[in-house]
């Protein structure tokens, strides 16, 4: 193994907020790493989700969803975090969806027509379409106003065609010793994952409006061999919502609490206690020193 050559680079997945890139990212890793929801803005930091095989390491880098309306400093960060994304990388991935195009989408378009790195167009939910002649109008469109590496339909939900993916990409790998150890599949903290797989059941239960008002962060962590013990907070902006949280009997809590730790237990492999808490703490998507204590980092 010493002598042989190794290539290794950073592959960013962008796109607007809920054309797929974490479940696509979950797909080229083969693990749950980065939480998924049918709500726009599920992802609000970057992550990394690492895939090494014959010699060659690709560090993708899901970011969260370039979106319009950033009410808050959280939003600003949240954007802010894409563009830093793919800067130095060796390749970008850009995520539609068919079956829409937004004023979301053309501001990734903007941010896209400034990179010099090669692109590779994934046309995301195929799944969803009937004749793959409803996708010609979409890539005609982009392929006009921009010079793609590659244009490659996929079903990410489905696992279709990303195995293209790879060959596309694998081209673009710069020769270079690994960065992480060939065994690890993300940067993340088991913290991290922890409260992100919390905040996405919370996301997946409650009605629309809400995952944007709170927040998780891990209060207490103790491990051994076999068992992780935690304890979650859940932040929320306002006492209504808090009820909300916690649900009729505490129903909605407890169901949160079990999917979450199913989910962790399988990914951890290890026995998990799991305690969650709810707090009212207002404005903590509005305050720069609060997002950074609960882990937001601003490069
Ligand atoms: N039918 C179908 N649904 C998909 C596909 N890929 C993703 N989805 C669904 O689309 C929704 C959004 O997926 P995410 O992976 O969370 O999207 P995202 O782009 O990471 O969203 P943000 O993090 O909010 O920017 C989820 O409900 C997914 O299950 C696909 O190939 N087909
Ligand atoms: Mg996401």
């Amino acid at each position: 193994m010493m002598n042989e050559i190794t290539y290794c680079g950073f592959v960013a997945i962008v796109g607007r907020p809920n054309v797929g890139k974490s479940t696509l990212l979950n797909e080229l890793v083969g693990q749950q790493i980065s939480i998924t929801s049918n709500k726009p803005q599920t992802t609000r930091q970057q992550i990394l989700g690492i895939h090494t095989e014959n010699h060659k390491q690709i560090i993708f880098v899901d970011t969260p969803g370039l979106h319009k309306h950033v009410p808050h400093a959280l939003n600003r960060l949240m954007n802010k975090s894409v563009v830093q994304a793919v800067d130095g990388v060796d390749a970008i991935i850009w995520v539609v969806d068919w079956r829409e195009w937004t004023e979301e989408d053309e501001r990734v378009l903007s941010l896209m027509q400034k990179q010099t790195v090669p692109i590779i167009l994934v046309v995301n939910k195929i799944d969803l379409c009937k004749n793959r002649e409803e996708l010609l109008p979409l890539l005609q469109k982009l392929s006009a106003k921009l010079n793609f590496a590659s244009v490659i339909p996929v079903s990410a939900l489905k696992n279709k065609n990303t195995q293209a993916i790879y060959q596309a990409i694998s081209p673009w790998m710069p020769e270079s010793p690994y960065y992480y150890p060939e065994e690890e599949c993300t940067n993340a903290s088991v913290r991290f994952l922890i409260a992100e797989k919390v905040r996405e059941k919370l996301t997946r239960e409650l009605s629309d409006e809400l995952p944007y008002d709170l927040t998780v962060t891990i209060e207490a962590y103790e491990e051994t061999e076999t068992l992780i013990k935690v304890s979650a907070l859940i932040l929320v902006e306002r006492d209504s919502q808090k009820a909300i949280v916690i649900g009729k009997k505490g129903e909605i809590l407890k169901k949160v609490g079990r999917l979450a730790r199913l989910d962790l237990e399988a990914m951890l492999g290890r026995k998990m206690f799991l305690s969650l808490w709810v707090k009212v703490r207002s404005g903590w998507a509005d305050n720069l020193s609060e997002l950074h204590k609960l882990g937001f980092e601003e490069s």
